[in-house]
């Protein structure tokens, strides 16, 4: 088989991309280790920015996110027994929507299914070959047979764990890392948000969120420590946690209920460069994982598939190595800027081993500073409704 990109990972990243191509008029296959199902079935992110909506409009895919998304205009942040709000829109125009990650891939994958685009799920030992020349493949085994697809390019899209990065020499690649000391607890019930709006807890038992899929459907998370296993965490005992970590009104108003999803995600900032080896590319978790304090992950996939796909347009239509021989550099400096805040935000809202009583008031200071500066509370909205790509 031979096509101009071959896509590893069928994630945020792997699908936006291949839809943007297709765009472009440049054909395209997507490999994938997992079924579609598994890949539907991982709860994470839930926050779009504007950008990445927009994105999903380019592509066709962003009709259902216009109807059943969330428009927020504020976010509310929590600490020292009470609540202030944060206006998104007033210093930036701008608003986030909440549509869960579930959502983006069914509608992604939707659209890959009806433009009859060509996607291999399940496929085994995925490997890219020969990147360093100008004839790179990708092999793969389905159902016991090895298959090679010939390519162009090669756009690694498959995650943190994924082949891709993996298969670079270490002396290309350089890899900065931060593991932080404790994982979010997170549960997924079909019970009425706490509050309209997200709100983002600081407290001394440690970090709490409220956040949401629908109104008939909340998310939850607690700060934990990072060797907890599920099973020590029964519902009761985390609706108790959470409860004791919001404040006074919103533990009145907190409709509780079973959890229908619940899980333990370590938190960890990673950023490899460069994000372009010869004919591959990372983009996505391949290339960086940021904590989800921020929200970032998904939407710095969808600005790395921005950046990448329009300089594979320019490659193909102008027959220009400009756009892709900046993409790597252009990507990493938006990279950056959220690891950046990522960092800071979960710098600022979770409990560390080492922080003692001067650590949290320092924390406290920082948060009251943020509530009453425009300046400060700009800084963090700019941030948090997605620079501009
Ligand atoms: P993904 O989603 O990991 O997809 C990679 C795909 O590649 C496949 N794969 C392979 N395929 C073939 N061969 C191999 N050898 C392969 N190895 C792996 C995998 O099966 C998978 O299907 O990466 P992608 O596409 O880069 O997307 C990134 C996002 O998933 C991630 O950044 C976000 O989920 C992060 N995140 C959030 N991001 C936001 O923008 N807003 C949020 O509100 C937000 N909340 C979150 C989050 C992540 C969380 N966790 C669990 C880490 C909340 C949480 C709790
Ligand atoms: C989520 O809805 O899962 C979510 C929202 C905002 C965050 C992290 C996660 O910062």
């Amino acid at each position: 088989m031979r096509t101009k990109v071959a896509i590893i990972g069928a994630g945020p990243a792997g699908l936006l991309l291949g839809q943007l191509l297709h765009g472009y008029g440049i054909d395209n296959v997507i490999l994938e280790r997992q079924t579609g199902d598994y890949v539907l079935s991982r709860i994470r992110a839930g926050l779009l920015e504007e950008g990445t909506v927009a994105l999903l409009d380019k592509v066709g895919a962003g009709a259902r996110a216009h109807r059943e998304g969330l428009v927020h205009h504020g976010l509310e942040l929590a600490f020292g027994g009470s609540r202030h709000r944060i206006d998104l829109h007033g210093p930036t125009g701008k608003s986030v929507m909440i549509y869960g990650q579930t959502e983006v891939t069914l509608d992604l994958m939707n659209a890959r299914k009806a433009a009859g685009l060509h996607s291999i799920y399940r496929a085994g030992d995925v490997t890219p070959h020969d990147f360093d020349t100008d004839h790179p493949r990708v092999t793969y085994v389905k159902d016991g047979v090895t298959h090679e697809i010939a390519c162009d390019f090669i756009a690694g899209c498959d995650g943190f764990h994924g082949v891709s990065r993996a298969s670079i020499k270490p002396e290309a690649i350089k890899t900065y890392e931060r593991v932080y000391p404790f994982g979010w607890l997170g549960i997924l019930s079909e019970t009425p948000p706490v509050s309209p709006e997200l709100i983002y807890v600081n407290h001394e038992r440690g970090f709490a969120l409220c956040t949401m899929r629908s109104m008939r459907r909340s998310r939850y998370y607690v700060q934990c420590p990072l060797d907890d296993d599920i099973e020590q965490w029964p519902d009761k005992r985390f609706w108790d946690e959470l409860k004791s970590r919001l404040d006074e009104r919103a533990r009145d108003s907190l409709v509780t209920g079973p959890s229908i999803e619940k899980s333990i995600a370590p938190l960890r900032s990673f950023v490899a460069e460069p994000m372009r080896f010869g004919r591959m590319f990372l983009a996505g978790d391949a290339s960086h994982i940021v904590p989800p304090t921020g929200a970032k992950g998904l939407n710095l996939a969808a600005s790395d598939v921005h950046y990448l796909s329009s300089g594979l347009r320019e490659y193909y239509d102008e027959k220009s190595s400009a756009g892709i021989d900046a993409y790597s550099a252009k990507a990493l400096a938006r990279v950056w800027k959220a690891v950046r805040f990522s960092w800071w935000m979960t710098s600022m809202l979770h409990k560390f081993p080492d922080q003692g009583e001067f650590g949290q008031r320092i924390q406290e200071a920082e948060l009251d500073y943020l509530v009453s500066s425009k300046a400060a509370s700009t800084s963090l909205v700019e941030n948090y409704v997605g620079l501009p790509f």
